[in-house]
């Protein structure tokens, strides 16, 4: 940073605050008015009876060997205000042959009598007069080139949405404004080009473009990370990772330690076509209603999943590579069930009696979860004994999750009826569920035989779990299942692989007794 000596023709004393540090002189002081930075001038600045754009012209005519600036050549009135103190404030653009400087404004504020009281901006005091002016291209073109750049496809980014009320908005917005973009003390002509949209993720896009050789001099998306508040769907008032753009909170949580982001939708009108739906969005970032409820907590559950793989096994994401979390609430019309698609989940509302919003549970979320983790680990087939097991382990995770009780979405199910749930891993039979082989249920493997018994069958190892975590505690039981789960099992693993392959994770981690004693959770259930 250059530093410059001005020789300023105060009346009595001026002081500088810059950066963060104050300085003060007489008649001289070191100024360094001439890069972007902001600068600000107070006290005794001559000059008297500026009451008007008038007033402030002689100002600068005055102060211009101090600012190094010229009235007519230099800046342009955007606008002044007389505020509640009776102060007036006129803002400035500093320019470049009448293009405005980008991030560029010099406010000059007089009190109510008319004296300057300060003034303050980016003046660049140093800028050529005058930049080069060749432009290749015109400011729609450039409009091209920076979503060419951000590789976004502008069809679905203008895609039309749904408000809260079910009306039709659109969040897409253009603008490219001639600048003078500077960095380094270099000064270029540019188009300032804006995009802002909530499709395919939200963002506001701020890229200048060198308008003669179509360069992108700079692009950054500029949303914001909050903290937000939500109700969630038993009432209770939690904090969430959202994101603000444009004064609209999304449920859009960037802070977690992965590429990939958290991000929840709502699946407006049920229709199973459009998913994912649209961004959960609130412009309090307060989501409060009731048709947030199962937002909220399935955004803020699908986190603290994310944060327990994370936390207990350095798990990134499902895909342990970062991936995208993604939630759609309100999925079809009294849905009685929520599910891993294969790239997603989905949550239905239920239907009241049977079960009210799903992902109001953090043990089916983290079931749900789970389903996204065995599909890129050990791929378990969704039929029969791999089936059921695929179930299991869901199940399982679902209660290291949720480990208060060994019920299975009991926040959620029956919503009038209280202490019952969908499953139980201490207790199979009270939920029409085998716990022993000798009750093994062979069904067909159709959508009506629940793919050969997979919701039934698993009650089998769910139980073998609880015995498992009786016996070793917790700490140990979820790195024995994990390992099993991620370098052990098979597409086609059967219940008695399964077992194999629990003994095997524990005799490594743990040693033969912890061995054992998954032999004798397995012998239990009849799995020999
Ligand atoms: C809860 C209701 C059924 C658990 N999926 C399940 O395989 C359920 C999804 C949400 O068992
Ligand atoms: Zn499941
Ligand atoms: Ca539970």
């Amino acid at each position: 940073m250059k530093w410059k000596t001005v020789v300023a023709t105060f009346v009595l004393g001026t002081s500088l605050v810059s950066g963060g540090t104050a300085a003060s002189a007489d008649t001289s002081l070191n100024v360094d008015l001439d890069k972007g930075t902001s600068h600000f001038i107070k006290n005794h600045l001559e000059a008297k009876n500026v009451m008007s754009e008038k007033g402030v012209k002689q100002f600068f005519k005055t102060n211009e060997d101090l600012l190094n600036l010229k009235y007519g050549r230099d800046l342009k009135l955007l606008s002044s205000e007389t505020d509640e103190l009776g102060m007036t404030h006129y803002v400035f653009h500093r320019v470049i042959q009448n293009v405005p400087v980008a991030n560029s404004k010099i406010v000059v504020h007089t009190d109510k009598s008319g004296n300057v009281t300060a003034v303050n901006g980016e003046f660049h005091s140093e800028a050529p007069e005058k930049v080069r002016q060749l432009k290749d291209f015109n400011k729609h073109q450039a409009v091209d080139y920076a979503w060419d750049h951000i590789d976004v496809d502008r069809v679905e980014a203008d895609k039309v949405q749904k408000s809260e009320l079910g009306e039709d908005f659109h969040t897409l917005t253009e603008n490219s404004d001639l600048v003078v973009y500077h960095e380094d003390g270099e000064y270029t002509l540019a188009y300032h080009v804006e995009l802002q949209f909530s499709q395919p993720y939200p963002a506001n896009w701020q890229l200048y473009i060198n308008a003669e050789t179509g360069e992108v001099l700079k692009a950054a998306n500029v949303l914001h990370e909050a903290t937000g508040t939500g109700t969630g769907v038993l009432g209770d008032t939690k904090t969430l990772n959202t994101y603000a753009y444009n004064n609209t909170y999304y449920l859009f949580d960037t802070t977690k330690p992965m590429s990939g982001v958290i991000e929840t939708f709502d699946n407006y009108g049920g229709q199973y076509s459009s998913l994912p739906g649209y961004y959960v969005t609130d412009t309090g970032n307060t989501f409060y209603s009731e048709r947030q409820k199962a937002a909220v907590d399935a955004h803020y559950y699908a986190g603290e999943v994310f944060d327990y793989f994370y936390d207990t096994f350095g798990r990134e994401s499902y895909d342990g590579n970062g991936a995208d979390i993604r939630s759609t609430v309100h999925y079809g019309s009294n849905y009685n069930n929520a599910a891993w698609t294969g790239n997603q989940m989905i949550y239905g509302d239920g239907d009241g009696s049977t079960f009210t919003y799903l992902s109001g549970a953090d043990d089916i979320v983290a079931h749900e979860l789970t389903h996204a983790v065995t599909d890129t680990t050990a791929e378990l087939i969704y039929e029969n004994q791999s089936g059921a097991l695929n179930e299991s382990f869901s199940d399982v995770f679902g209660y290291f999750v949720d480990s208060e009780d060994w019920l299975m979405g009991e926040d959620v199910y029956t919503p009038g009826v209280s202490g019952d749930a969908l499953r139980s891993l201490s207790n199979p039979n009270a939920y029409n569920q085998p716990d022993h082989m000798d009750e093994y249920q062979n069904l067909p493997n159709t959508e009506a035989g629940d793919w050969g018994g997979v919701h039934i069958n698993s009650g089998i190892p769910n139980k073998a779990a609880y015995y498992t975590i009786n016996s070793l505690g917790m700490a140990q039981s979820e790195q024995i299942y994990y390992r099993a789960l991620t370098v052990y099992l098979t597409p086609s693993s059967n219940f008695t692989s399964a077992k194999a392959a629990l003994e095997q994770s524990a005799q490594d981690l743990y040693g033969s007794s912890a061995a054992s004693a998954v032999t004798q959770a397995w012998n239990n259930v009849g799995v020999y």
